[in-house]
């Protein structure tokens, strides 16, 4: 098998009965399988909510080290669509060219500073400050923030080896806390200055919803943005023949960029909780109960896509799910794309191959099924195109 390769655990499941199950806490989860059960249950927010006690649609839960909701992904409609007009114009950015300039030169110069190197490891000493020194951007805040993101490792609530980290949390709850007061005393462009000015229906938003939104954009954004980017460098290492073809074909790469997305699935999965008793693929769940919308199944669902489990740089039609379906869609959405596009565009220019030296596995483990969805690290050497 190919190292880039990130297998699917979840298709005898899917075929067979369309769903699986697994412990989490004691709190089980009945993961939805099949592409066409997780859009519709993803729809369906009056039986299967977001806003339920904070942390708990998240798998693993994270309801022992977070009290903060997370605005907007826990809460419901209508309430969820007032929140989301507030910040949605803001994660628009990425979208203007002047955004698109700056990014291109934080990935440029990355890219230059990785082809003097003899070894590089990836998550650590790319992904990551790729990831971090792009933050700067969406949040409007100092270049100079990034070191001590940087400093947080790959996740913020998890460490290697402990899917929960409560001390690793107060770590951002605190800093977070300490960046609106410097807001609060001294406002400005940035996105903590913006929340504090808004209202929500006719009222400023509270220091807790602003934390809830912070917390969010930190969490949500982060090693999803850290897998997407090492596994596509994976994958250019194992298929040099495909950054040739992103020169001959730049006008590919936007759709290389879904196809990444739906292959990878950097967010597995996401929870709902029940709120009547109910039935999902003929099996009965109960109300206040968990089930969740698994992406990474869905989106290697082979009644909707074609030889799923290969990656197609141009893949035609691809109703992926990778950033989430219907009200929750991801709104971190338009900057994670333009990473990627810019990371292909970047790489194509200047790299001409890339050797894998070793690497070490990360792993999901789900009770009946185990997802690579990453690396905890993979060292390379890059060679420039000339
Ligand atoms: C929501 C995936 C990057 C912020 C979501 C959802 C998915 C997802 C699947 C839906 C969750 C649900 O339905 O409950 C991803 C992937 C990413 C990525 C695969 C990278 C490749 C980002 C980034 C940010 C971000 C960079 C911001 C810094 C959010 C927010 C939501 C969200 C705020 C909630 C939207 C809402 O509730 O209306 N993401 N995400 N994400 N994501 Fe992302
Ligand atoms: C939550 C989640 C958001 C959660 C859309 O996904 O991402 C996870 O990585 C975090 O642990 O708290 O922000």
């Amino acid at each position: 098998m190919k190292k880039s390769e990130l297998p699917d655990p979840f298709e005898k499941a899917r075929l067979d009965k369309g769903y699986g199950i697994m412990n989490d806490q004691n709190d089980p989860v009945t993961m939805l399988l099949r592409h066409k059960d997780v859009r519709k249950s993803a729809h369906n927010y009056k039986t299967f909510q977001s806003g339920a006690q904070p942390g708990r649609i998240v798998v693993p839960s994270e309801v022992n080290i977070r009290d903060t909701r997370q605005i907007p992904f826990e809460v419901d409609p209508p309430l969820h669509g007032e929140y989301r007009a507030i910040i949605e114009p803001w994660f628009k950015r990425p979208l203007l060219p002047e955004y698109q300039e700056k990014l291109t030169a934080q990935i440029s110069t990355l890219v230059d500073w990785i082809l003097n190197k003899d070894s590089l490891e990836v998550v650590n000493e790319f992904a990551l400050p790729l990831q971090s020194r792009a933050l700067t951007l969406l949040l409007n805040a100092p270049f100079s923030e990034a070191e001590t993101w940087i400093s947080w490792g790959t996740h913020v609530f998890r460490s290697e080896g402990e899917a929960l980290d409560g001390d690793k949390a107060n770590i951002l709850y605190n800093y977070i806390d300490e960046q609106i007061d410097r807001a609060l005393k001294n406002p400005g462009d940035d996105m903590y200055s913006l929340l504090l000015s808004s209202e929500f229906q006719g009222k400023k938003l509270t220091r807790e919803e602003v934390k809830g939104v912070m917390v969010l954009t930190f969490a949500g954004g982060r090693d999803t943005v850290i897998n997407a980017v090492t596994n596509s460098i994976s994958y250019l290492a194992e298929h040099p023949e495909a950054l040739e073809r992103f020169r001959q074909e730049p006008e590919i790469i936007g759709k290389a960029v879904e196809e990444f997305i739906r292959y990878f699935s950097p967010l597995t999965q996401m929870g709902r909780v029940v709120t009547e008793d109910t039935q999902v693929c003929e099996h009965a769940i109960k109300a206040d109960s968990r089930i969740s919308l698994c992406w990474a199944s869905a989106n290697r669902d082979a009644s909707v896509f074609e030889t799923p489990n290969e990656i197609v740089l141009d893949r035609k039609i691809n109703p992926h799910v990778g950033f989430g379906f219907s009200h929750h869609n991801c709104l971190g959405a338009t900057h994670a794309r333009q990473i990627l596009k810019i990371l292909l565009k970047t790489l194509a220019e200047k790299v001409g191959s890339i050797e894998i030296k070793d690497c070490k596995e990360n792993m999901e483990h789900l009770d009946e099924f185990e997802r690579k969805v990453g690396f905890n690290s993979i060292h390379v050497k890059f060679k420039s195109l000339t």
